[in-house]
Formats: C-alpha cells, structure tokens, sequence
C-alpha cells in the first residue's frame, strides 16, 4: 500500500516495480543539485552498503534523473516512477528534495535502517505522482532556551521535518532562562548568559530565586560554526532557518550578563525556572540599548540568510517602562501616549534597521499592540485574532494558534503522560488546524503564508522527550499546511500514520503512540447509584477489547462495543488490538464504589468558584479527577483549609476514609498539610478525631494521591473531615488544595 505524508496532490499507480541496484546511477545536470541526492545515496549507503554514484549523462536505464522543468511551481514536482528508471521535474531545489523524499517514503522502511540489511528487494511501485504545496510556510519552533539541544539533535530534526515536507526551521535561541547564540561583540551573553543553576529537580515553576555565587551548570551554546553548520544542513534539505532574537522581554538571560540593558540595572541572575509576569525587559529609553541590538541583528544577518528575522516581542510587562526616566524622556521626545506605544515605537525602530539589511521582522502577536510596524509580519498564537486583524491591515501572517499547534499540551490522557505544560492537543485536533479562517476575505487569506508548530521545552528535557512530544503530530501538521483540502481526511491519514510509525521505528525516534491509548468517559446515574463508562482511542473504528474480571487473559477479553454499566467496586482493563496483537498503551482503571457514593456533602468552608467540580455530588460521585485539573471532576480551595461534612443518612459500620489529592507545585496545588477526621452519630458529639500530617516535599511532576485514615470499626452517620491548606504557595499566587474523591469503608 502506498502510504505517503503528506498527501501528495494525486497518485496514478501503474504495474510493476522500479528495482534500486549498486549500480542505479542518480543523474543531475546542474552542478548545484547535486548535494541533495545525499537523500537517498547517503541511506542506500548505511542500509545497503552501496556507493550509488552521480552522473550528469543519464545511461540507458537504471537511473533516478533529476530534470529542470520551470513549468513546475515553486517547490512542486512531478514524480514518474517507470520499470526502466525514475524522473523527478521540478523547477527549484525545494521541488527535487520533494520527489526524493517521496521516493525515500515509497521505499520500505528499512532504508531507513543504520546497519546492513543484505539480500532486500530496494523497489519502488510504478506510479506518476504530481504534488505541490498548499502553503509556503510550513514550519517547526524549538525552543532551546528553557532546556538546551545540541545541534546532533538539531540536524536530525531536520532530516525528519524534510521527510515531512515541511520548510521552515524557527530557532528560539533567546529566552529567559538561557542565551544560546554566540554573539563575538558580546562574549558575556553566552558566557555567563548561557548557564544556570541547576534545579532540575524542581517543577519549573517552583524553582527558587538563584543566590548570587551559586555555581550556573545547567546550559549550553552554539558558536558561530555550529550555526553554520546547522544553516548549511538546513539548507541541502529545503529548509530556511529563521532565527528568533527576543526583545523587548524574555531576555533576562541577556540582563545577568549585561545589566545595564534593563531600565534600573538592578544585577540578576539567569533564571532556574519559570518567571511571571516578566519585569526585566530592556530598557527602551537608553540609546544604548538600541546599539546593542543593532550590533546584536548584525551578527545574525552575517549567520542566517533567511528573509525573515524574528524579534520575538511576547509577553512583555512593561511597568518598569512606566517610571524608568530614560524611558519616560523616550515617550516625551518621541510623543508617545503609553508604554505599549513605546513597545510599537521599540519594534519599530527595530525593524527599520533589519529592514535596511533587506530583511523582514516577523514578530509574536503582541507587536499589533499600540500599533503595528509598517513592515513586520505577524505570527499568530494566542488564537488566530491577531492574524486575522495583520491579514486585515495588509501584513504576512504565519498562524501557529495555541489550541492547535502548541506541542508543549498533553496528546494523550493526562494520567499516562509525562508531564507537560497543560491543555489537551491530540493528534485528531492538530489535523483540524487550517491557517485560513472562513470569515477571511481572498485578499486577507494571500496574506497568511502558512502555519507551524511551536514546541516549547519548559517541560522537555530530553531529545527522547522532544520526540515525542513531535511526532506524530508534526505528521498532522505537514498534512494540513501541504496538501489540498480537498481530497484529504482524518480517516485516512489514520492509516497512512499508522505505516508512518514503522518508519519512525526504524529511524529510532521515540514517537508517541497516545493516539492509540484509550480514553475513557463516565457518568453517573444518581438514581441507579451506578455508573456508564465509555472507551474510545483517536482512530475510529478500532478494535477495543476489554475485562472487568481480575486475571483475564488477553485472549479472552471481550469486545468492547457500547458503554459498561458498573454499579460496584470495578477494575477495567482494556486494550487495543491491530490483527491479534495488542498496540498503543494499556488502560486499566479502578472505579471504587464505597458507603458515601451519592450521600450527602455539606460544606463547611466552600471550594473555590473556579473548580465547582460537578457540584454537591462531585467528592462522592466514583467517578475521580485526573492530572487535567481543568477535567471538571476536582473541586479546590485557595488559601482556605477543607471543611465538610458528609451524611451516610443513617447509621453505617465505618472504619476508613480514604482522600484523593492532586499536587502540580507548578500552578501552586499542593497536598495538604494535615488531615482530620472525626465520627458522630447525631451530628454534634464528634468522636475519633484522628489526625494525620503530611511532610511538605518540592517536586517536580505531579501526581494524585489518596491518603488513607483507619480508625476502629463503628457506627456513624456523620463524617468531618478537615484537610489544612499549606500555605506553601503564599508567596506566589497562594496555595491550592484540590480533592476528589472521598471514599468511606
Ligand atoms: C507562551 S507563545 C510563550 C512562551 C511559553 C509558552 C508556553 C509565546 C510567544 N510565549 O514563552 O513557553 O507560552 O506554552
């Protein structure tokens, strides 16, 4: 079966096959073509151990030519697989990379193989394939400030992004926490602006304030010939680096080394963690600054070729800017009315000077704010609004809207999944993702060049992690910016990903399979006291299989078909089937039915208006709360102890309350600090009172738990219980405490 993604724009198959050899010859008239047939000889090289050879006369058969039909449109081809030989016409360099990669992607997935694969049949079905592209920004951002990769990493990402057809490397080298790009004029930016103290141990929003003479090891940096390295690699596979270069905010990294950029000076250090809101931004009244920069964007036009230049431009505060006196003398000169005025005037003068090195500023969303720089395009991410109001005032737009293209969200069921930033991106969502808005007018949408995928690493720590948080929603992500509406499906690219994953395997890339993992839904019925549970993974159609009986064999598992009603204590376990073996995570979930499921909740103090959880039913419904605090299942306090009261509504035989607790030190929810129960039979004399404190802990993840507290077996009706909030948090936003569920033995 032919399975290639992105979808090409149609594919005639014909009969037979085209048969690779040691002898195949790839032929290209133009010297300057030659580099990139490196696509398929340098696999043929390590799979096969063939040294296929380049020639500039095709022989009479047994070639992959390389023909220059300017007819073709910018980075389209045409692909004719025949039994005698291969040609791809394409009109530019991008087109012929295009055609290799498809013939790379019709070939089995063992050329993707590092060690000798001897006796393989190496064929390619017979076919005509013309393609071409449906946007002309096909991006990915890393970011590799939060947490550093090097540039191993860096060119592999590469090969895999051009696998996917995708043309636009977004290189985040500047945040907060880390200046990664080398800058000659200043050496302190990587010297001291490229490492921190290390917390890595510490969720990364609950990291400390790092201490003056704490040793800074956690970092990294590229030089000058990494960054050449990397944009000349680039390069050979179709792909622009676009480097991003932060200002006004989100370069504390550049404050530690050089203090005198910001408006007050004040020394700090690189940050560990997170930091919010961020106060530290450059100053924009000092000339000084302004030079900086320039000298700054001069090294980088010498590095990057690309068109366009990112400056960043996000999430600045800017109330330093508000009572700094070279600031305020700045709005006075310049008659400006505000700060995010003189933001604009900032971005502004910026862009006028990378516009005089035949450059173009492309920026975050914010630089609409106070008024948009005559030339800069606008790169949509809090939504698509701010794309649509640049498309509108006549500017490029790339859209890489949070709810589709943040690959920081969860894929999968928040349980199973490592930790992330938050909200939920399936791979079913990011094949949503279309850059043009239906309200658009034809004049706004030739404005929008395309969409990309951002993915931010405050939680990503590793090359093994950064896989998957990639792939295989990058694959999503190539499909809707490549290929033709019209003509392409979830349902089908279902398939083809599915035959994308033995590829991915083969290249070893650590790529998620959450879209196979199933999720569930329940919901209970009050008056049944039962509860119905729902299965279902991304793909439609697949095969569940599940057991409510403990010790199943899979073999036996029954086909899962319509919800499951459960109306006691219930462990599920399910799986998946492909064929008669098992794919993708297993589910197993424990629904615990109990004395207090649908009795009475009276609440002493009350939980926070934000998390209402379902209401009065929610602590004792079965049904639990899951890492997604946002899931709707967990009720919370701030800055307030839990009081409640649950009524059994007559006298039951008790002996154990079990809490469940979530903590993520990150949002600031954290496991309370002492625990309370006491019994009574009429509601007034409170017997029991056992207690039980909770040692505080700094973490990093998150993680529910349920504490458990046994007393003597009694009768009782009422059960108070008092859960003591931190205040851990206090500093910060304060403390939360969320709970769900309470369950009474
Ligand atoms: C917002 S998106 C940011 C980043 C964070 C990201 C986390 C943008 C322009 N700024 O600094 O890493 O949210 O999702």
């Amino acid at each position: 079966m032919i399975s290639i993604i992105p979808k090409p724009t149609s594919i005639n198959e014909g009969q037979g096959y085209f048969e690779f050899d040691a002898h195949t010859v790839i032929v290209a008239k133009q010297e300057k073509f030659k580099s990139i047939t490196s696509i398929l000889t340098t696999r043929f090289q390590r799979a096969a151990r063939w040294t296929l050879t380049n020639a500039i006369e095709r022989p009479s058969d047994n070639y992959v030519e390389l023909v220059l039909d300017t007819a073709q449109a910018s980075e389209a081809y045409k692909l004719s697989v025949k039994k005698e030989n291969i040609t791809i016409e394409a009109s530019d360099l991008n087109g012929f990379i295009y055609g290799l990669e498809t013939i790379r992607m019709l070939l089995p997935v063992e050329i993707e193989s590092d060690t000798l694969i001897s006796k393989f049949k190496w064929s390619v079905p017979v076919m005509e394939i013309e393609d071409g592209p449906r946007f002309k920004w096909r991006g990915l951002m890393l970011d590799v400030s939060r947490h550093f990769f090097d540039i191993d990493y860096i060119k592999k990402t590469l090969d895999r992004m051009a696998l996917l057809k995708l043309n636009t490397f977004h290189w985040h080298l500047i945040d907060d926490q880390g200046w990664r790009i080398e800058i000659k004029k200043y050496p302190r930016l990587t010297e001291m602006g490229a490492f921190r103290v290390d917390q890595e141990d510490k969720h990364w929003n609950a990291r400390d304030v790092p201490h003056e003479g704490e040793k800074a090891t956690y970092g990294g940096y590229y030089t000058h010939d990494d960054i050449k390295e990397v944009v000349d690699y680039a390069k050979n596979l179709g792909i622009t680096v676009v480097p991003e270069i932060e200002m006004p905010a989100h370069v504390m990294s550049a404050i530690a080394s050089y203090p005198e950029l910001s408006c007050f000076e004040t020394p700090i250090m690189v940050p560990s963690g997170g930091v919010w809101p961020i106060t530290e931004i450059y100053c924009a009244g000092k000339e000084s600054t302004f030079t900086f920069l320039e000298d700054v964007i001069d090294e980088v036009v010498q590095l990057f070729p690309s068109h366009f230049i990112h400056i960043g431009g996000d999430e600045a505060t800017k109330t330093n800017w508000e009572s700094c006196p070279h600031c305020k003398k700045r709005m006075l000169d310049e008659g400006l009315k505000n700060v995010d005025q003189l933001q604009s005037y900032f971005i502004e003068r910026m862009e006028k000077y990378i516009a005089s090195k035949g450059r173009e500023v492309i920026g975050w969303d914010e630089i609409l704010e106070g008024g948009i720089a005559p030339g800069a395009a606008v790169m949509s991410w809090r939504g698509v609004e701010g794309g649509m109001d640049a498309s509108e005032q006549g500017h490029n737009v790339v859209m890489t809207p949070g709810n589709f293209c943040y690959f920081d969200k969860y894929q999968g069921p928040q349980n199973s999944e490592p930790l992330a930033f938050g909200g939920y991106l399936p791979l079913s969502k990011v094949y949503e993702f279309d850059p043009i808005i239906e309200v658009m007018t034809p004049e706004q949408a030739e404005l929008i060049l395309g969409g990309q995928a951002n993915l931010w690493s405050e939680y990503v720590t590793t090359n093994s992690h950064s896989e998957y948080m990639l792939y295989p929603r990058l694959a999503a992500l190539s499909e809707v910016l490549w290929s033709k509406k019209k003509g392409r499906s979830w349902n089908d690219f279902s398939i083809r990903v599915k035959a994308l994953f033995g590829r991915l395997e083969q290249m070893g890339v650590n790529y998620s399979q959450s879209a196979y993992a199933i999720r569930d839904s329940a919901t209970m019925d009050l008056d049944s006291l039962s509860i119905s549970v729902s299965l279902k993974n991304e793909f439609e159609g697949s095969d569940i299989r599940f057991s409510t009986q403990k010790g199943m064999k899979l073999e036996s598992f029954e086909k899962y078909r319509s919800a499951i009603n459960l109306s006691e204590s219930t462990t599920v376990n399910a799986v998946v089937f492909n064929g008669e073996q098992t794919i993708g995570p297993k589910f197993q979930k424990k629904y615990e039915f109990h004395k207090a499921v649908g009795k009475a909740v009276k609440y002493n103090t009350m939980y926070n208006q934000s998390y209402t959880g379902i209401g009065e039913t929610t602590l004792v419904n079965v049904l639990r709360g899951s890492k997604d605090f946002h899931d709707g299942q967990w009720q919370a306090w701030l800055n307030d102890d839990i009081d409640i009261t649950i009524d059994l509504l007559e006298l039951q035989d008790v002996e154990k309350v079990v809490l469940g607790f979530l903590q993520n030190q990150g949002p600031s929810i954290y496991f309370p600090r002492e625990l309370q129960v006491s019994i009574s039979k009429d509601n007034v004399n409170f017997s029991e009172r056992i207690v039980k404190y909770i040692p505080y802990e700094s973490v990093n993840g998150d993680e529910i738990r349920n504490f458990e507290i046994k007393f003597q077996k009694q009768k009782a009706r009422y059960i108070r219980i008092i859960a003591k909030n931190g205040p851990y948090g206090v500093n910060k936003n304060g403390s939360w405490l969320f709970m769900d569920e309470v369950l009474v033995e």
